[in-house]
């Protein structure tokens, strides 16, 4: 049993499984009747016994009796099934509305009744990942800032992505819908009890296909709603902090130290914690023409991406300080030593939105 698919937390869920059930049962009870009629015609009228094939080509009977028992079946199988269908797809009246952005390798989280929205990166340590230190229980499905969503309230999931093709998987909701770039993709779930659940991406999209899950938190109304608010209220001041932030200087040991974390959370998978990158796929960054050359197009590659290629524009992803700790880390690590400390307020005037 402990290879049959999840019961999930939601009434969808619920259904998908018993039809699950319901199916798997109908095709058990047909593969023994037809399988055992065959068996027993092959053993029992074997030719060695002097049995003489009987002839039903062109039997009207027989010919009208496989065409309507399948029939039969096949429409006693679609009525549940059309019915589950219908409901899964039914994404009408829902409490809240939370759109789901995939981009290479993590989400992006925005509410829509609220002035909330972030990423959802991989929390898994590269130590646990490189086998340096034991694994933990939930390997690769921890992330940073989980989806929280209300137990007992519909929520509409729009789901699209920033450059290829993902899908967000979570299992016990019976959930799993492509997020493609250019289009929305709609599911919802109401989740019964509150609890974590975790899932996955499930579209091939790339080198870290495998370290991009999904963790979502259900809380009570009452709780997320207080979980609401202190994060609207932490937003809101790390807006205002921002903004103090562009006439204050970071020491260069302050920013090295911000810089680093940031980077391996951020740059790592592709530009390698050594700063090597992988040859022919992703660029180095030690000794590098970017990391050492001027630094306002060093800056503005961080900030903007490089189009046609796989590096995104990280000035709408992190805050102004952890931009400039990054770029400063870059010029610095590595052996780099180019001694450019970047302070905030270098990095707000390549943001284009700001
Ligand atoms: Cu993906």
């Amino acid at each position: 049993m402990r290879l049959n698919m999840t019961q999930g937390v939601t009434d969808i869920s619920a259904s998908v499984y018993n039809l699950h059930m319901i199916i798997f049962y109908i095709c058990c009870v047909i593969g023994i009747v037809v399988f055992g009629i065959m068996f027993w015609s092959i053993i029992h009228h074997r030719k060695s016994k002097g049995a003489k094939p009987a002839n039903f080509h062109e039997s009207t009977k027989v010919e009208i009796l496989w065409t309507a028992i399948p029939f039969v079946i096949l429409i006693a199988m679609a009525f549940p099934a059309t019915k589950t269908l219908i409901e899964m797809e039914d994404t009408t009246d829902a409490d809240l509305t939370v759109q789901v952005t995939g981009s290479q390798w993590k989400w992006h989280y925005r509410y829509f009744e609220h002035d909330l929205d972030y990423y959802s990166l991989l929390a898994t340590p590269q130590s646990e990942i490189h086998n340096k230190i034991a694994k933990s229980a939930n390997y690769l499905l921890e992330v940073d800032r989980p989806l929280v969503i209300p137990t007992g309230q519909k929520v509409r999931f729009l789901i699209t992505s920033d450059d290829v093709i993902h899908s967000w998987w979570v299992p016990e909701f019976a959930i799993k819908k492509d997020a493609n770039p250019g289009f929305i993709n709609e599911a919802w779930t109401r989740v019964n009890e509150p609890g974590i659940y975790r899932g996955q991406c499930a579209e091939l999209c790339g080198k870290d296909h495998g370290f991009m899950p999904i963790v979502v938190i259900a809380k009570e109304p009452a709780e997320f709603n207080k979980w609401m608010a202190e994060q609207t209220e932490i937003a809101k001041n790390a807006k205002a902090e921002e903004q103090k932030l562009l006439s204050m200087n970071m020491s260069m040991e302050e920013l090295m130290t911000l810089g680093e974390k940031v980077y391996n959370a951020n740059c790592a998978a592709c530009h390698q914690q050594n700063g090597q990158g992988i040859p022919g796929v992703f660029p180095g960054l030690k000794d590098s023409a970017i990391a050492l050359g001027d630094v306002k197009e060093h800056i503005n590659i961080v900030v903007n991406g490089k189009a046609g290629t796989a590096m995104q524009a990280f000035g709408k992803q992190l805050a102004l300080k952890d931009l400039a700790a990054i770029v400063t880390y870059e010029r610095n690590a590595w052996g780099n030593n180019t001694g450019d400390v970047v302070q905030a307020a270098a990095i707000n005037e390549f943001l284009v939105d700001k």
